[in-house]
């Protein structure tokens, strides 16, 4: 796809203590899996399984965050970028999960908090995206209550350690992908395919988040938000048998993992009287008053009922749905794709926003956008500067149009291990040569840098 150039002086003009920043994670940048400590992760032991990550990758080095983090803190200040999402691996800090707590860990993101700090970026941790110490997982992962209490106690140990320098927090992210891809159909780590008898993993997730809002907020933090993945759900067609499907995936997708959280309820009661533990009890704790809600957005879907013409065409991104699942994605036609192939709408995420602001109201907390880019080869990337010019521009017609939104963090800073797809996507706004492990700046990073100084000059 070949872009005309996107001035960055166009853009339309954000409040001036809107927070812009990038996000990235632990297990897909840091590397240094056998060091100073840290323990297996569920992704060390899933990547080591022959198949399950197509290029045959692992993350052990991953673009090595963990030794160049100075180098990459160097590249957060010269875009100019307000805050810098990362997550704790909890193997890190906690090898096995539960018990011991590993101080050469924690130093770590110490020291990086503070080089963070020291260049004038407010650090965002997220405690959980996605690496699971792998000893929890052999007494039952998240499908079993205890992680959700071990996740706390976790919690606990890092708000001790950072809580006097970090002012926003993230607890989990997108744990709908967890329960989806990594229970339900075995395509991240831990690879269980438990299809509908996952749901307990959504719930204890859920609930270790809110159990984690208690430990933050015993350190006195102030500035808590969880990032679910959201995009809007578009019905094939509108016959009946289309809208259920539709209608069912939003439900899974979106509202399970939205509702519990903002209005203290699952969606559905037959789905709910799936759950164990004393659930409603546990909604008490999950639905906590939040002060951010983030939403993680890429792309919208497509579904309709399945066994209907063209149902199992498409997949979602390189995920493939088993057919025996009562939806199936169909193709969306007429937009750009990203070399992953997902389909580039930036007005789904306006759609997304002033839906959610429909049907929360006052529940839904001030929205930051926690994740939002896509991955493109090369580094004259002119797709991801029309991908990032869409998507803001659609961004701030939502709030033009009354949602609360303080702030917008692309994925990602640097090219990084894309999971089940290993390094052959790159969503950086910096190129990761993997065999010297250099970085190159991209011209989307110097755009963004030319956006972020017009928006603080105005
Ligand atoms: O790389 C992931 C990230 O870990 C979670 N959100 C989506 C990104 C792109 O797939």
């Amino acid at each position: 796809m070949t872009t005309a150039p996107v001035s960055p002086l166009s853009l339309p003009r954000f409040p001036r203590d809107f927070l812009w920043g990038v996000s990235t994670s632990a297990a897909q940048t840091e590397g240094a899996v056998a060091e100073d400590g840290r323990g297996r992760s569920v992704w060390d032991v899933f990547a080591a399984e022959a198949g399950r990550i197509k290029d045959g990758s692992d993350a052990r080095v991953a673009t090595d965050h963990y030794h160049r983090y100075r180098e990459d803190v160097g590249l957060l200040k010269e875009l100019g970028a307000g805050a810098y999402r990362f997550s704790v691996a909890w193997p890190r800090v906690v090898p096995d999960g539960d018990g011991p707590v590993n101080a050469a860990g924690l130093d770590f993101y110490d020291r990086l908090v503070d080089a963070l700090l020291a260049a004038g970026i407010a650090p965002v941790p997220t405690l959980f995206h996605w690496d699971t110490p792998q000893a929890l997982e052999e007494r039952g992962g998240w499908l079993v209550r205890e992680t959700a209490e071990r996740f706390a106690a976790y919690a606990d140990v890092v708000a001790e350690r950072l809580g006097d320098r970090v002012e926003h927090w993230i607890t989990l992210n997108e744990p709908a992908e967890v329960t989806l891809l990594g229970y339900g159909l075995g395509q991240h780590a831990p690879g269980r395919q438990l299809l509908f008898e996952a749901l307990p993993a959504a719930h204890h997730q859920l609930l270790g988040h809110g159990l984690a809002v208690q430990a933050l907020r015993a350190h006195g933090a102030t500035n808590i938000g969880i990032a679910n993945s959201h995009g809007p759900t578009w019905r094939a067609s509108a016959s009946e048998a289309d809208t259920e499907a539709a209608d069912l995936y939003d439900l899974l997708l979106n509202r399970l993992f939205a509702e519990p959280v903002l209005l203290g309820r699952y969606p559905d009661e037959e789905l709910a009287a799936l759950l164990p533990g004393p659930v409603a009890e546990d909604l008490k704790v999950i639905s906590q008053p939040l002060d951010r809600y983030g939403i993680n957005y890429y792309q919208p879907t497509r579904v309709g009922a399945p066994g209907a013409d063209g149902a199992g065409a498409a997949d979602f991104g390189g995920i493939r749905l088993p057919p025996e699942l009562p939806f199936a994605p169909r193709e969306i036609e007429g937009y750009p794709r990203t070399d992953f192939g997902w389909p580039v709408v930036p007005q789904a995420l306006t759609e997304l926003l002033v839906t959610f602001r429909e049907r929360y109201g006052d529940r839904l907390p001030p929205v930051v956008i926690t994740e939002n880019g896509c991955s493109y080869e090369g580094i004259e990337d002119g797709e991801r500067i029309a991908f990032l010019d869409g998507h803001l521009r659609a961004l701030h017609a939502a709030m033009e149009s009354g949602v609360d939104v303080r702030g917008y963090f692309v994925w990602s800073l640097t090219d990084n291990f894309e999971w089940a797809e290993g390094y052959a996507r790159r969503f950086g706004l910096v190129h990761v040569d993997y065999a010297t492990l250099a970085r190159t700046p991209k011209a989307s990073y110097h755009w963004l840098r030319d956006v972020l100084r017009e928006q603080a000059r105005r």
